[in-house]
């Protein structure tokens, strides 16, 4: 019953959109009517990792916080789900949706979905593709990280840790996802001005665990020479140091490891001299996801990416920040 009410809504909005009557074409995003409380969605595209439960933890209390109820979708790792779950946020008529998107581009028919509803979007953490979809135009913004820039600092500090000599491999995250080609751009641009960092190997392993560690005992029988390893997120380059151990060779000496994210995991690796450093993303979006939402609904003009400032993790300050990491 209710998803034939579900299914026949959607197929109302498509139809409208067909005739022009609806706001798909429209050249802004839709407005949000000022209110003191909003029921607000939030699509995630997973919760398997300490960076995703980070995530949900800020957002959740942040809506408690300003008393606003928070309807939470868990996508699994699956894009298809996590249209779905937009839809069923639209739906069920949210005031606003927070996103975040698991791929660049298989994300876009939600973010479409939203605007053709009347229903606002901010992407959160990972954007999509600019040529699909516009902050200001599609969505209201994008908060989140410079993937770029996170993959140059990483480049920069394994540079100066090698003298500017290193064979490396390069396990990327979840393909088609921002930060992944993000970070990839920011790196491979560095080392190419480098004649002597050279990429051995590049292969993903999805920002997880597990495959980080898989991945790297693969590469590591086809480049046993390998004197470094960047990692796009801290739970590969966790995998990667287990991987390393199980034969024989000591990571942050024989091979040295540099990541992205901040954990309290890589934290602590980088005191024990395992891993060199690793770029911050700070999953804590609670308060600015939620003050931009304010911003919005009073008319403000939004920048179309709010840009989240990282901090650079190494052996000088790990120590001081292990406590407050997540
Ligand atoms: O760096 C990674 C996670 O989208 C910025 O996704 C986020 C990234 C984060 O899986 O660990």
């Amino acid at each position: 019953m209710l998803r034939r009410a579900f299914f026949r809504c959607v197929a109302s909005v498509g139809a409208l959109a067909m005739v022009g009557l609806g706001s798909a074409g429209a050249q802004e995003p839709p407005r949000l009517r000022p209110k003191e409380h909003y029921t607000v969605g939030f699509s995630q595209p997973g919760s398997a990792s300490p960076w995703r439960r980070a995530q949900l933890d800020s957002i959740r209390a942040e809506a408690i916080k300003r008393g606003d109820q928070l309807i939470y979708t868990d996508a699994g790792g699956s894009a298809d789900k996590q249209v779905a779950d937009v839809n069923a946020l639209i739906a069920q008529g949210v005031d606003l949706i927070f996103l975040a998107p698991r791929d660049e581009k298989l994300l876009i028919p939600a973010v479409m979905a939203a605007k053709s509803a009347g229903i606002p979007v901010i992407l959160l953490d990972r954007t999509v593709n600019p040529s699909l979809a516009q902050a200001g135009r599609d969505y209201v913004t994008f908060i989140g990280s410079d993937f770029v820039e996170q993959g140059r600092r990483t480049a920069e500090a394994l540079t100066k840790a090698t003298n500017g000599n290193a064979r490396i491999v390069q396990l990327e995250g979840l393909p088609g996802s921002s930060p992944a080609n993000g970070r990839r751009k920011g790196f491979e641009d560095f080392i190419q001005a480098h004649r002597d960092m050279t990429l051995v190997a590049s292969q993903p392993a999805d920002f997880e665990r597990a495959k980080g560690q898989q991945v790297t005992e693969a590469l590591l029988r086809v480049h046993p020479d390998a004197s470094a390893i960047f990692a796009h997120n801290d739970e590969m380059a966790i995998g990667a140091m287990t991987a390393l151990e199980a034969v024989g060779r000591t990571p942050g000496k024989d091979v040295i490891v540099v990541s992205v994210d901040g954990t309290r995991t890589a934290l602590q690796a980088i005191i024990d001299g395992k891993l060199l450093a690793t770029v911050e993303t700070n999953p804590r979006f609670g308060p600015v996801a939620f003050a931009t939402m304010a911003r919005y609904a009073r008319g403000e003009p939004i920048e179309p990416w709010v840009v989240i400032t990282d901090r650079f993790f190494d052996k000088t300050n790990a120590a001081q920040f292990l406590d407050s990491a997540y």
